[in-house]
């Protein structure tokens, strides 16, 4: 037990519970006071650079961690351990330095001891030119012109270009009839499938799960579009490359992405690239989603339990504003109670925090608030943790994560499954 609250001490105040989390993790984050995000995940390796020394990468990315470009990039800067800083761009509102700085005005862009690279598979092979750790070009020049090669078709090939056609097809279009727009899909689904094949054809070239003999820049290449892909399209289409008989390799291939080491706390997860689809491209899910499936609790990672904490003890006067702003509590609740309110939804999240690092759900029914009026700063009132609020914030907060934004996907998992429990401990 790291923290104890027994014999009904209140739960420990923001500044334990970060502590705690931040000493039993391995993930890193940075603070960005005033700004949004309030957090933003940094270089695994930024340890390693002298005190005082600076980063020779600077990487230009999305502040939301949406881009497929920017993850090509941050993947190979995580697979090669370079130590790097990140500038986040919202893409919403450029600002017009960076418009000025990169002619095409888009992220990803890096700066490698100053001097400005963009374009990411530009970047890749930038990278890979001047750090010579962790190799992702095969150094046998007959294969590693065989990895170029594969590099540059990625534009030219076809399969993500179909396979978003595929995604993307609207039946919006009035000048056909509804079997008209069947066939046109099926025939996008075809196009798409001939490509999968060939795909599952190249994965076959060498020995191994990869394009190449070993984990190159190839895979980093298509990784993101793909990944995007094989979650968008079973919700979106119905269309599962997952688990599909007729992709084997690019099954396996799936499959050890999604372990590799430097990918954990930069994949974004199924449920986020779906939101994006949804809330961002407009696309209507064709079946409601299934239900993720249930994680025991026991089984989550440590490491991740404890990032999941980290973060939301980072970032908890956002979280606990935006619940009380866009989750409905303020159309029922009336302004004097609303102070109360905010302290129960403290009370909840730090709860929430209390039981990803110790693992035991707090008994709420124990605990009571203290809310202090805003003018006099002093306490008015006590409430009892009323627990109807408190699974309002829970509900609320549980789709809110966005990852890799606000954490990694395993750290996300690890959030959702906590708050799942608990939600079913109070109804
Ligand atoms: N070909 C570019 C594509 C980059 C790109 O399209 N980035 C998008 C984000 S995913 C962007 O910056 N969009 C902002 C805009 O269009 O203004 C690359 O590979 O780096």
């Amino acid at each position: 037990m790291v923290i104890d609250i027994s014999h009904n001490k209140p739960l420990p105040n923001w500044e334990k519970l970060l502590q705690v989390a931040q000493q039993n993790t391995t993930a890193k984050w940075i603070l960005r006071t005033e700004q949004s995000p309030r957090t933003a995940t940094i270089s695994s390796y930024i340890d390693r650079l002298n005190p005082g020394e600076k980063s020779s990468v600077l990487l230009y990315r999305d502040t939301n961690a949406w881009c497929p470009f920017c993850e090509r990039v941050w993947l190979a800067l995580e697979e090669k351990q370079i130590p790097f800083e990140v500038e986040l761009i919202n893409l919403k509102d450029k600002p017009q330095w960076y418009k000025d700085m990169v002619p095409t005005g888009l992220v990803p862009a890096v700066k490698i001891e100053g001097e400005l690279v963009y374009e990411s598979k530009d970047i890749l092979l930038a990278l890979e030119n001047k750090f010579d750790s962790f190799p992702l070009l095969p150094k046998e020049p007959q294969e590693r012109s065989v990895a170029l090669d594969m590099i540059e078709a990625f534009e030219s090939n076809g399969l993500v270009k179909s396979g978003y056609q595929f995604l993307f097809y609207s039946r919006q279009n009035t000048e056909m009839t509804p079997e008209q727009k069947e066939v046109q899909l099926l025939s996008l689904q075809t196009t798409f499938e001939t490509k999968l094949d060939q795909f599952e054809e190249t994965l076959g070239q060498y020995p191994g799960v990869y394009f190449m003999q070993e984990f190159s820049l190839v895979d980093i290449m298509y990784t993101p579009a793909i990944r995007r892909l094989a979650v968008n399209l079973p919700v979106f289409r119905g269309y599962s490359i997952h688990n599909n008989d007729r992709f084997p390799r690019i099954n396996q291939w799936l499959m050890a992405i999604d372990q590799r080491q430097a990918y954990q706390r930069i994949k974004p997860s199924a449920r986020t690239n779906n939101l994006v689809m949804q809330n961002i491209f407009s696309l209507q899910p064709i079946y409601e989603g299934k239900p993720e499936p249930q994680v025991e609790f026991a089984s989550l990672e440590k490491d991740y339990r404890m990032e999941a904490a980290g973060r939301l003890s980072s970032n908890y006067q956002t979280l606990v504003a935006d619940i009380l702003k866009n989750s409905g509590i303020k159309t029922w609740a009336s302004q004097e109670s609303l102070a109360i309110i905010e302290s129960v939804i403290d009370l909840y999240l730090r709860g929430l925090v209390y039981y990803l690092i110790e693992g035991s759900i707090p008994s709420f029914s124990d605990l009571s608030v203290d809310a202090k009026t805003e003018q006099q700063n002093e306490v008015k009132e006590k409430a009892v943790a009323d627990p109807a609020v408190g699974a309002i914030a829970l509900a609320f907060l549980r789709n809110r994560v966005c990852v890799p934004r606000d954490m990694s996907a395993n750290a996300a998992v690890a959030f959702q499954t906590a708050i799942d429990n608990m939600l079913s401990c109070i109804y």
